[in-house]
C-alpha cells in the first residue's frame, strides 16, 4: 500500500484514524486531498476515463460534468439511516436505533477489504467559514471519486482544512465507501456520543457527502444541545430595505419545498429598495452572540439543489449558479450535451435519460425527480457580501413552513418563543422525492428535521425552548404556506420573487410598524398592511389567503394530538400546554 500524498503537520488522532481504516478497508492507495484546482482537474479526467462523469456542452457548460448513480440510489434512504447511541430513548421515536457496538459489529465486516483495487482518499473539510469560531473540521476517508469533487465544491476542502485543524484540533471523522452499492447492504451511521459517522453502500449526496446531512445536522444538532447553540435545517437570507438597512431570515421547510427558490429569489421591488441575497440554502448553525441576539453561519460552500422545476422564471440565480463548475446527478441529456430536465421550460430534441437510455421514449421523466446540481456558492449572483463573515450574521426572524393546501394562513407571527417552538414542532407537510418512501402524504416534520435531528425529538423541543430563555434579544418566529390553493385546485398565491411581500409584512412587525389580527392561530395580517403594490391579486383571493377558519384546525387537533404523543414522554411540558391553549383558543 502506497500513499501518494502526505499531509506535512499531521495531527495524531487523524494519522491514527487514516492508519486505523486503511488496515479495515485495504484500499490499494491512499491519496490525501488537498483540495487544488489542479487535484479537481485529474480527479474529472480519472472519473471521465473510468465513465463516471460525462462532459456537458463545454461551451455553454464550461466544467460542468454529468454523473449518473446507481439508480438503485438516487435519494436519502431513511430506512437506512440510524442513530446509535447507548441507550435507546436517546435516539427516541423518530430514528431508527442501534446500539453503537452491535451497529458496528454489523457494519464493520462489509468494510472489511471494501476498498481492495480502489484508492481510499482521505479528504479533510470544514464546515462554515474558514477561521469562524462557530465553524467545525470533518474528515472524510472514502473510495468514491465523486464524493471527493463534490465535497470539494459543497466545502472548504483540502489543505486549508488540514490548516484550521492543527496539530491538536479535533475533527469529525466520517467512513465512507459505496461499497457494492447494493440496497440490502447499506447503512448510514451516526455515533453521536462518539461523533462519528459511518456510511456503507450508497453514493448518493444525502447519504455519501459527510458534511451536509451526516455532520451539519445529525451529528451537529447533538453537539449544539450538548453545548448551548442550533444545528438546523434552514436556509439564510438577506432582505435589504429602501434604507440599506440589512435583516436576517432563517427559514426551515421540509425538502423539496422550495428553500433553494426562496434563499435565491430576485424581488419584484428592487426598484422600490427591497432586494433579497442569498446566505444559504439549506442548513443554519446558530449562536448566540454577545449581544444577546442569534447569530448564524451557513456551514457550508455550494448547493446541494434540486434541479427539476428550476428555469428561469422560478430560480434564475440557481441556473446562473449551477452553468459553470458544476456537476450534474441524474438529468436528461440533449444530443448536443445540454442538460434537460422537467420544468426547465426549454426546448428540446431527442434525449438521453437519467438513466442513459437513448433516444428518452417518454414513458418516464427524462431526469430523475430528485437529479441534483452541485455549484459552488460563490458562482450565485445574488450571494450576500456578508455570506462568509466569520461572526455569522444577526437573525430577526425564524420562519417555519410547509406544503398546506388548505387551513394554513399564508403568513401568521407566534405569539412569542414557546408559541413558535411549538408551530414548529406541529409543523406538517406532503412528502416529496428527495426521501424514499411514500409521495404525497400528510407527514408531521418537526421544524423540517424529522430525518436530521441526532437524538430524541422530545429534548429537541426542550432545546428549543431552552435557548429562547437564554436569547435575550430572540428573533421573531414566523410560520407560511405559499401552498394554500382555491376550490379549482389552483395555488391561490403566485409565490417565487412575490414572497418577498411577507417578508416586508415580518419587517414592519418587527419594527412594530403594523397591527394585526390576533387569531386563535397566531397575530396573522390584515389585506390592507400587505405591500401588494403591483401585484395585480384580486382582494378576494387575498382574503381566503389569510382566513383562519377555526372549524378546520379542530378538525386537525386529533392528528396534531397524536402526532404529540408519538413523541413519548420527553415531550417537554410547555409543547402540551401550548397544545391545550390552542384548543381553547379555537374553541372560544
Ligand atoms: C436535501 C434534503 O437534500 O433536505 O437538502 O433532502
Ligand atoms: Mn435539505
Amino acid at each position: 500500500m502506497k500513499s501518494v500524498l502526505r499531509s506535512e503537520a499531521l495531527n495524531q488522532k487523524l494519522a491514527q484514524w487514516v492508519e486505523e481504516s486503511a488496515a479495515l478497508m485495504k484500499p490499494d492507495r491512499i491519496f490525501w486531498c488537498d483540495g487544488s484546482e489542479t487535484e479537481y482537474k485529474s480527479l474529472v479526467s480519472t472519473m471521465l476515463d473510468g465513465g463516471d462523469l460525462v462532459p456537458l456542452n463545454q461551451d455553454e457548460y464550461p466544467n460542468c460534468y454529468l454523473h449518473r448513480s446507481n439508480p438503485n440510489d438516487v435519494a436519502r434512504v431513511e430506512k437506512c439511516t440510524f442513530i446509535c447511541t447507548t441507550n435507546e430513548i436517546d435516539a427516541g421515536p423518530t430514528n431508527n436505533w442501534m446500539a453503537p457496538e452491535a451497529a458496528k459489529a454489523k457494519v464493520r465486516p462489509l468494510f472489511e477489504g471494501c476498498m481492495q483495487g480502489r484508492t481510499m482518499y482521505v479528504v479533510p473539510y470544514v464546515m462554515g467559514p474558514v477561521g469562524s469560531p462557530i465553524s467545525k473540521v470533518g474528515v472524510e476517508i472514502t473510495d468514491s471519486p465523486y464524493v471527493v469533487a463534490s465535497m470539494r465544491i459543497m466545502t472548504r476542502m483540502g489543505q486549508t482544512a488540514l490548516d484550521q485543524l492543527g496539530e491538536d484540533g479535533d475533527f469529525v471523522p466520517g467512513l465512507h465507501s459505496t461499497g457494492d452499492c447494493n440496497p440490502d447492504r447499506r447503512y448510514i451511521l451516526h455515533f453521536p456520543e462518539e461523533r462519528l459517522i459511518w456510511s456503507y453502500g450508497s453514493g448518493y449526496g444525502g447519504n455519501a457527502l459527510l458534511g451536509k446531512k451526516c455532520l451539519a445536522l445529525r451529528i451537529a444538532s447533538t453537539m449544539a444541545k450538548d453545548e448551548g447553540w442550533m444545528a438546523e435545517h434552514m436556509l439564510i437570507l438577506e432582505l435589504e430595505d429602501p434604507t440599506g438597512e440589512l435583516t436576517y431570515f432563517a427559514a426551515a421547510f421540509p425538502s423539496a419545498c422550495g428553500k433553494t427558490n426562496l434563499a435565491m429569489l430576485i424581488s419584484p421591488l428592487e426598484d422600490q429598495g427591497y432586494k433579497v441575497r442569498t446566505v444559504g440554502d439549506d442548513i443554519a448553525w446558530m449562536e448566540i452572540g454577545e449581544d444577546g441576539r442569534l447569530w448564524a453561519i451557513n456551514p457550508e460552500a455550494g448547493f446541494f439543489g434540486v434541479v427539476p422545476g428550476t428555469s428561469v422564471h422560478t430560480n434564475p440565480n440557481a441556473l446562473i449558479a449551477s452553468h459553470s463548475n458544476s456537476i450534474y446527478t441524474n438529468v436528461a441529456l440533449c444530443d448536443d450535451g445540454i442538460p434537460w430536465w422537467e420544468g426547465k421550460d426549454e426546448e428540446h430534441g431527442v434525449l438521453t435519460d437519467w438513466l442513459g437510455n437513448h433516444p428518452w421514449d417518454g414513458s418516464a421523466p427524462a431526469a430523475h425527480p430528485n437529479s441534483r446540481f452541485t455549484a459552488p456558492a460563490t458562482q450565485c449572483p445574488s450571494i450576500s457580501p456578508h455570506w462568509e463573515d466569520k461572526c455569522g450574521v444577526p437573525i430577526s426572524g425564524i420562519i417555519f413552513g410547509g406544503r398546506r393546501n388548505k387551513t394554513v394562513p399564508l403568513v401568521s407571527e407566534a405569539f412569542n418563543w414557546e408559541h413558535g417552538t411549538y408551530l414548529g414542532a406541529t409543523m406538517a407537510s406532503r412528502t416529496t422525492a428527495a426521501a424514499e418512501g411514500k409521495s404525497d402524504v400528510l407527514r408531521f416534520d418537526p421544524m423540517a428535521m424529522l430525518p436530521f435531528c441526532g437524538y430524541n425529538m422530545g429534548d429537541y423541543f426542550g432545546h428549543w425552548l431552552n435557548m429562547g430563555q437564554r436569547i435575550s434579544q430572540p428573533p421573531k418566529l414566523f410560520f407560511v404556506n405559499w401552498f394554500r390553493t382555491g376550490d379549482d385546485g389552483k395555488y391561490l398565491w403566485p409565490g417565487y420573487g412575490e414572497n418577498v411581500r411577507i417578508l416586508i409584512w415580518m419587517l414592519a412587525r418587527m419594527r412594530g410598524q403594523v397591527e394585526a389580527q390576533r387569531t386563535a392561530v397566531g397575530f396573522v395580517p390584515t389585506a390592507e398592511t400587505l405591500h401588494m403594490e403591483g401585484l395585480d391579486l384580486p382582494n378576494e383571493i387575498l382574503e381566503e389567503l389569510l382566513k383562519v377558519d377555526p372549524a378546520e384546525w379542530i378538525a386537525e387537533l386529533p392528528e396534531v394530538e397524536q402526532h404529540l404523543n408519538h413523541i413519548g414522554d420527553r415531550l417537554p411540558a410547555e409543547i402540551r400546554q401550548q397544545f391545550e391553549a390552542v384548543k381553547v383558543r379555537l374553541h372560544a
